[in-house]
């Protein structure tokens, strides 16, 4: 009968490198329009009209909402992207990011 070495399935070698995540909130406001949210989410978070539309719902009704979580480069990005999609049309339209705990 011959030995089986099981090997672990990830690393847990200690120093094993995770990137920092970081999350994208978006903020309700009193001005921009419900259905610019919704394609700027759709258009650069990649998600689905009714993905997007629920997100815009929840920050509208609750404050803010989290959109994604993004590797920092990633996150700044977007974020970067989707605020001058709202002021080139003149909306206050935010969204931030947070590190992840
Ligand atoms: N509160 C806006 C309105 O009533 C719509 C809106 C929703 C704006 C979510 C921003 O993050 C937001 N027109």
């Amino acid at each position: 009968m011959h030995d089986v070495t099981i090997l672990p399935k990830t690393s847990t070698r200690p120093g094993t490198q995770r990137p920092k995540l970081y999350k994208v909130i978006l903020l309700n406001d009193d001005f921009t329009p419900r259905v610019f949210v919704v394609k700027v989410l759709s258009g650069i978070f990649r998600m689905t009209e009714s993905e997007a539309y629920g997100v815009m719902l929840t920050a509208h009704q609750r404050g803010a909402c989290v959109v994604a979580v993004y590797t920092r480069e990633v996150a700044e990005t977007k974020v970067r992207n989707a605020n001058d999609a709202g002021r080139a049309e003149g909306y206050p339209l935010a969204f931030t990011t947070e590190r992840e705990d």
